[in-house]
């Protein structure tokens, strides 16, 4: 995989938070969305790889782009054949209510690398590389919780669970409360929350809790480049999404590995900050015309972790200055 091609998906990753930013708050989670597919396929047009959307904004009939089967990318005789998932915002109603943790996101392997993830949820967890090897998804909450805080040299009472605010996870809540760990809920974004327990000065050790399945896919392609762990068991909550497992050959009782979400070693990652967090600041608009980005890029085969802070001159790029 070109080694210069992490730098050239980060352009994209900014090139969405950017757009998407100039909406924080203003209430419109669609408008903020769009802003960030546009400006992403756009910034597409100029990379080398002959991609093809794996994880994308939905089927052809319901997305008129990024969706999955998209051909996108340069597409050159020489260009690289990829899958490609992404996330333009991640955190649409964050932006929307100007909440923190929302990030723009892509992930890119070998073609035939990533899983073609259906659109249903997942539950997932997620550890960082201390903990690694140590969490089984089928264990009791509890169990997992006194096995990671034993790798990580912590008590129970330090070690900190995070999971999505969801009536759905009452009842993970109050394990992870009977077994005396501390909690940290989030409103969005499982993918910036997973990647967070591979930082421990985010405050996080464990992701626990269903979100969706194509969101695993993005956070798996990270914790492979960072050396953590992610295991996730399709969950649909409907008949529909059920029927939409079987119809894509998905396997409702299998633990899906990272390698079963992410083959190989040659996958990279970017994600842009849109509004601010715990480990990407967002977008900000420092003068008239001039906006700061801070990106996460990731790459397997080196395990290199790079943050990119970017100072945009938007007049000398009026595509983002509107
Ligand atoms: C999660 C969350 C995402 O979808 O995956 C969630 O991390 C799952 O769906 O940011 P529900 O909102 O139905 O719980 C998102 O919120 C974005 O789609």
């Amino acid at each position: 995989m070109d080694r210069n091609l992490p730098l050239n998906i980060a352009r994209v990753t900014e090139a969405a938070a950017l757009a998407s930013a100039k909406l924080l708050g203003r209430g419109d989670k669609n408008a903020a969305d769009q802003a960030a597919v546009d400006a992403m396929r756009r910034m597409f047009d100029t990379v080398s790889i002959d991609g093809v959307v794996v994880i994308g904004e939905g089927e052809m009939d319901e997305a008129p782009m990024l969706y999955i089967g998209e051909e996108i990318g340069i597409g050159g005789p020489h260009d690289l054949k990829v899958d490609i998932a992404v996330d333009p915002l991640d955190g649409t109603r964050s932006v929307a209510n100007g909440l923190p943790n929302a990030i723009s996101v892509v992930a890119i392997a070998p073609r035939g690398c990533l899983l073609h993830a259906p659109d249903t949820y997942m539950d997932k967890i997620a550890v960082g590389p201390k903990a690694k090897g140590v969490v089984d998804i089928k264990k009791p909450v509890e169990e997992n919780i006194k096995n990671v805080a034993n790798a990580l040299g912590k008590d129970v009472s330090e070690v900190t669970v995070t999971i999505l605010d969801r009536p759905r996870h009452e009842k993970l809540i109050e394990d992870v409360r009977k077994a005396g760990a501390r909690i940290k809920m989030f409103s969005d974004g499982d993918v910036l929350a997973a990647i967070n327990t591979c930082f421990s000065y985010t405050d996080v050790d464990i992701l626990m809790g269903v979100g969706g399945a194509p969101e695993g896919v993005l956070a798996a392609a990270a914790l492979k480049c960072l050396g953590g762990e992610f295991q996730g068991l399709l969950t649909p909550a409907t008949e529909e999404q059920h029927r939409r497992c079987i119809e894509m050959g998905a396997d409702c009782d299998k633990v899906y590995t990272i390698d079963d979400l992410v083959k190989g070693d040659e996958v990279v990652f970017a994600a842009t900050g849109v509004s601010y967090g715990e480990l990407l600041d967002g977008v900000q608009y420092i003068e008239k015309n001039v906006a700061t980005t801070h990106t996460l890029v990731l790459r397997a085969e080196t395990g290199t972790i790079r943050f990119i802070d970017a100072t945009h001159k938007l007049d000398k790029k009026p595509e983002y200055a509107k």
